[in-house]
């Protein structure tokens, strides 16, 4: 897109992605963003996607989705913990089958709401991705993990996502465990975040 054909857009937001390394983060937001790349990020990537949301205002709303997509690699961990400070929103990844993946997304959340402030505090987007099936004890302990997120916050929606080619489904939860919607648009827990940044956003400005 050169500058001629830039678009318009009403905010600019920056949606984190974190969570541990090799469990799908990057093939998920690299195929619900449309992206076609061969080679697998190192380190940083940075994506940005537009979407028009519903507001209040009649005009429709355009926000600017930058997409930061931090690898979740030791030698990295740096980096997002760096730059974490700068974002609207954050999408925090797991695996359904690893249990390891529970604990350094908490170790996110638990950072996330260290570092970025508690009043109000930011909206988190948990993702699980189950590639390779479901397991019961990581199911329970996300369902603890998002309890968690839902405390003191506003802004928390649960989701589970396959990156399968033939089964690319995204599954929005409420309570524990408990399925909402299992026919969402492949992109939708990045539009949640786009959603939430501009709802936090209005809320701190009245
Ligand atoms: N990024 C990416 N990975 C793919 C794709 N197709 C298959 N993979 C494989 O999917 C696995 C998961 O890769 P990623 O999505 O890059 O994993 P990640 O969670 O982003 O890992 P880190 O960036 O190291 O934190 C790897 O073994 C990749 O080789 C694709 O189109 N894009
Ligand atoms: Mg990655």
């Amino acid at each position: 897109m050169n500058s001629s054909e830039k678009k318009r857009y009403d905010y600019l937001f920056k949606i984190f992605s974190v969570g541990k390394s090799e469990i799908g983060k990057s093939k998920y937001l690299q195929t619900a963003l449309g992206i076609d790349q061969e080679k697998k990020p190192i380190g940083v990537e940075h994506y940005v996607h537009y979407f028009d949301i519903a507001t209040p205002d009649p005009e429709k709303t355009t926000i600017l989705a930058q997409i930061w997509d931090f690898s979740g690699k030791k030698r990295f961990q740096c980096l997002s913990s760096k730059f974490v400070m700068g974002s609207s929103t954050n999408l925090v990844f797991y695996d359904l089958m690893d249990v390891t993946s529970i604990d350094i997304a908490k170790d996110y959340v638990d950072f996330i709401d260290t570092k970025l402030g508690i009043d109000p505090r930011k909206p988190i987007m948990l993702v699980g991705i189950y590639d390779n099936g479901k397991n019961e004890q990581v199911i329970e302990l996300a369902d603890n993990l998002f309890e968690q997120i839902q405390e003191n916050r506003e802004y928390a929606e649960h989701f589970q996502v396959s990156t399968n080619k033939d089964q690319q489904k995204i599954l929005h939860l409420s309570g524990p465990s408990e399925i909402v919607h299992s026919d969402l648009p492949y992109d939708a827990p990045i539009r949640a975040c786009a959603e939430a940044a501009y709802f936090d956003k209005i809320s701190a400005e009245v």
